[in-house]
């Protein structure tokens, strides 16, 4: 008799997926939109992208529109996983690293920390090892198409390694910060490390110096 864990990894090598799927997680048939509250209109003007808290030098990093589009592009090939269970596999990622932001308004020395805020004030926070990650990079393209308006036109963080919502759409900036601080799902009871491989999807499954009170 096969067991149903033995079905579920036939299905997964059926699939062609193997060891690639997180647990828990299921390909779903396309690629879903989720997010909270209605997708901003985009207002190319007025648009801009800044780097501020506690930078090394005090300054602001500001790119407009047009001085963001002359940044360096970098692709990546990655799996996105959501916490509602879906994951979307071999997306391939074009936009600028978050090291080339780092690189150009670098966080002072104390800096732990960082939050990355996007339109109508959604924000998500991660330890600054993990925002400088190599994979993660400011997106603007999957797989050689902008991104449509509900998948975060013109610009979204992807952060590969985590799950989806430590990726805001309509992201507008990064906070350096000097002390964890929760973002808008880690506040409502999402983990606040976000690590698929290990299901921390909520923040009653943390463990002490996971994070902030
Ligand atoms: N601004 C913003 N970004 C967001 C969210 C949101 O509610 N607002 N939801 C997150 C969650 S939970 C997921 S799973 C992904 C979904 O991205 P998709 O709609 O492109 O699949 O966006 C993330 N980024
Ligand atoms: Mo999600």
């Amino acid at each position: 008799m096969t067991s149903p864990l033995d079905r579920l990894g036939a299905r997964k090598r059926a699939q062609g997926v193997g060891d690639r799927l997180p647990p828990g997680q299921y390909i779903p048939r396309g690629w879903p939109v989720l997010h909270y509250g209605p997708v901003p209109k985009w207002k190319p003007e007025t648009w801009d992208f800044k780097v501020f808290g506690e930078t090394a030098d005090g300054e602001l990093g500001r790119w407009t529109w047009e001085e963001f589009g002359r940044l360096p592009t970098t692709s990546v090939t990655a799996d996105l996983h959501c916490v509602t269970k879906f994951s979307v596999l071999g997306n391939v990622w074009t936009g600028v690293s978050t090291r080339t932001f780092l690189e150009a308004a670098p966080p002072a020395a104390d800096v732990t920390h960082v939050l990355v805020w996007a339109e109508y004030g959604y924000s998500a926070n991660l330890r600054l090892s993990d925002f400088a990650d190599e994979g993660a990079l400011f997106v603007t393209h999957r797989d050689g198409e902008p991104l449509s308006p509900d998948h975060g036109f013109p610009v979204r963080l992807v952060v590969p390694h985590l799950y989806a919502w430590k990726g805001p759409k309509w992201a507008r900036g990064v906070e350096y910060l000097t002390a964890d601080r929760r973002g808008f799902w880690e506040e409502r009871g999402y983990h606040n490390l976000a690590d698929p491989w290990q299901e921390q999807r909520y923040s009653y499954q943390e463990e002490p110096g996971d994070g902030p009170d």
